[in-house]
């Protein structure tokens, strides 16, 4: 796991704006993008890891009540493990399940979408508006009323594979037309001089998304990756960060700054 300090948390804000594809997108999307969570860490005899880990959740979603957010992305490995039992997922689901906000998972190599996994077993736990990949060659979700579209490949196996390596089948027959979000769980090749690991994510195929925005997640530090022409972020582990990302999705770019649960709690909220 990452290990490095975030240097580069605070109130920054890269405007993307000159990255976007010249389509017009009228409407502003507010989305909250964090990644592993890991419910469920820890040991018997050691329960910190996970109180502290729903301690984080909580606030995510508070702040994502707070902050007025359209929908949540959580990039992989919101569980540690495919073990976790059915009290603490009912749990877990009832923090996301109660504010009502649209919520995506996209399951990762510690919880992937399999027979007797924690989504298969105690999926029926989570509300409607919770939706979870389950798909390795990937899935669309189309929310309309928000005006997005969410493209992500869950992992399904424990078995390495290709996290971005699909071409998603954009929806562009709405109009106006819908932001295209892509979610990913694996290490992007350069992320943090990263040459050698599983689940790859080349820098081809980070173009290749052609998405407005993708949530990354499986390596612990917030920050940007990805070649000229993307806008692709690692969120940032709740544990490392202490925070999430905060991104704005506007008529004239994208903006993205990391949160600090420190700076909520201080009351310096930053505006809509
Ligand atoms: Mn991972």
């Amino acid at each position: 796991m990452a290990d490095s300090a975030p240097a580069d948390a605070g109130a920054q804000v890269l405007d993307a704006g000159a990255l976007l594809p010249p389509a017009a997108h009228p409407h502003s999307v507010r989305m909250i993008h964090t990644s592993d969570v890991h419910v469920g860490t820890g040991h018997m005899r050691d329960e910190s890891g996970r109180e502290e880990a729903l301690h984080f959740l909580e606030t995510i979603m508070r702040a994502a009540v707070d902050l007025d957010a359209d929908v949540v992305l959580i990039a992989g490995d919101f569980f540690d493990n495919n073990r976790v039992k059915e009290p603490l997922v009912a749990e877990t689901a009832g923090i996301l399940n109660e504010p009502e906000v649209p919520v995506v998972i996209l399951p990762g190599n510690h919880d992937p979408h399999m027979a007797d996994s924690v989504y298969e077993r105690f999926g029926h736990h989570f509300a409607a508006h919770v939706h979870i990949f389950d798909d390795a060659d990937g899935t669309l979700f189309s929310l309309d009323d928000l005006g997005v579209q969410i493209w992500g490949q869950a992992h399904t196996s424990y078995d390495d594979f290709s996290p971005a390596g699909s071409s998603p089948d954009w929806r562009s027959d709405s109009e106006p037309p819908l932001w295209r979000i892509a979610m990913a769980h694996g290490s992007a090749v350069g992320f943090d001089g990263r040459l050698s690991f599983g689940y790859r994510i080349e820098e081809e195929h980070l173009s290749d998304l052609e998405a407005h925005y993708v949530a990354l997640g499986h390596l612990d530090r917030h920050g940007q990756t990805g070649p000229p022409g993307t806008t692709a972020f690692y969120s940032g582990a709740p544990s490392l960060l202490k925070g999430f990302t905060l991104v704005d999705l506007r008529p004239h770019g994208v903006h993205v700054q990391p949160i600090l649960f420190d700076a909520l709690e201080r009351g310096q909220v930053p505006a809509r």
